[in-house]
């Protein structure tokens, strides 16, 4: 009854989540989370804002949060039964055995598949500059496998942004291949992106798509784990933008030497053990990209780019709260709640663009984050 209770207290407080305290959370629960079975009511309408209110309690008692995680992403993995709405979590899998398995899967793709190189080489007339991916056999035994060509890097994975047993911090390998470099600027993790995508198991299937129209894409808002698209916000950083955007008449855009990519990552970096409709728990995935445009964002319009409000420097946009409030810094206008805002705290040039930080007492807190300055 008491799990039942808080499930409702969460989802309402979706609605209003200004007014969330942790705290306000039976300490019965806090302090028992991990023996109980949990059974919820399905309230699933208000996730993202759900998501919204975790950010106010980062910084708060890790066990705390740890049970805050445990429960919503209990919500996301639970399996609705017929009955109308008691729901029972899956015991999620160790994030580093799920590791190891996903990139054994990843290379066996990359050994026996290759993409349509030869045509990014030497274009033909009217090609696409589409990615074309298929199995090495047949005619196409001898072309070069996509392992020979793609590049892989390392990103670290806290096992407790999946709300699993322990702070286990695991590595996991990304890989991406650059078949059209691309003549402009790359994003950070905490940009925004105008891209068009095709996203697909390691068996083909496509779960997602936005072939012809490019859509932007909150490359900040996307690494969260309740998104679970953090693998992409990691990859589109090695792919540049094209050109001018051109916004024609008929409102089609035309963008000339965009970059064209694809980028492969474990469900560590995805949704892990949350089922998806079309994505099923623990499955790599596949992103081909057009890169068409970026821009930097700064979305609390606080003079400090989002990605310079990364305090911690884990990599993680949505961990850094000062003030421990609902907004995660990125997201707070005034990140020490004294209240000065932010942008009255920093250094800007003539044009309003960021120059620096202020330190006034010299206690090596920036004073935008120094509630005593
Ligand atoms: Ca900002
Ligand atoms: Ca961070
Ligand atoms: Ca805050
Ligand atoms: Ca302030």
């Amino acid at each position: 009854m008491v799990i039942h209770s808080y499930m409702t207290f969460l989802t309402s407080v979706g609605t209003n989540v200004s007014g969330f305290k942790i705290s306000d959370a039976p300490q019965e629960f806090i302090d028992t989370h991990f023996e109980l079975k949990i059974f919820v009511k399905v309230e699933h309408k208000n996730r993202g804002k759900l998501y919204l209110a975790v950010l106010n309690i980062e910084l708060m008692k890790m066990n705390r949060l740890f049970a805050f995680l445990f429960i919503m992403l209990a919500v996301l993995s639970c399996k609705e039964d017929d009955n109308g709405g008691i729901l029972e979590a899956a015991p999620p899998r160790e994030l580093a055995e799920v590791a190891v398995e996903n990139d054994a899967e990843i290379i066996a793709f990359l050994e026996t598949h290759f993409y349509n190189y030869e045509e990014f080489e030497a274009p033909p007339a009217n090609f696409d500059f589409k990615i074309k991916v298929d199995t090495l056999e047949g005619d196409n035994a001898n072309k070069t496998p996509l392992i020979d060509q793609v590049i892989s890097s390392n990103v670290t994975v806290s096992s407790f942004e999946f709300g699993l047993d322990g702070e286990e911090e695991v590595q996991h390998t990304f890989y991406y291949l650059i078949a059209r470099e691309g003549v402009g600027e790359s994003p950070t993790i905490a940009d925004s992106t105008f891209v068009r995508y095709r996203g697909s198991l390691l068996d083909g299937s496509v779960f997602d798509a936005s072939d012809f129209n490019p859509v932007w894409f909150d490359l900040a808002r996307i690494q969260t784990p309740l998104q679970g698209f953090r693998g992409f916000s990691e990859g589109m950083v090695n792919f540049k933008s094209g050109d001018e955007v051109t916004v024609n008449d008929d409102g089609t855009v035309l963008v000339e030497n965009y970059g064209v990519g694809m980028m492969i990552f474990p469900s560590g970096l995805g949704g892990f053990n949350n089922i998806q409709a079309t994505i099923p728990a623990y499955s790599p995935l596949i992103f081909t990209i057009d890169m068409f445009s970026m821009i930097q964002s700064d979305h609390d319009n606080d003079g400090i780019p989002s990605i310079l409000e990364d305090d911690d420097l884990d990599g993680l946009i949505f961990n850094d709260n000062t003030d421990m409030d609902a907004l995660a810094n990125y997201f707070d206008a005034d990140d020490d709640n004294d209240d000065i805002d932010t942008i009255d705290e920093i250094e800007l040039d003539a044009d309003g663009n960021f120059v620096g930080f202020r330190d006034t007492d010299g206690d090596g807190t920036p004073d935008h984050l120094d509630n005593d300055n």
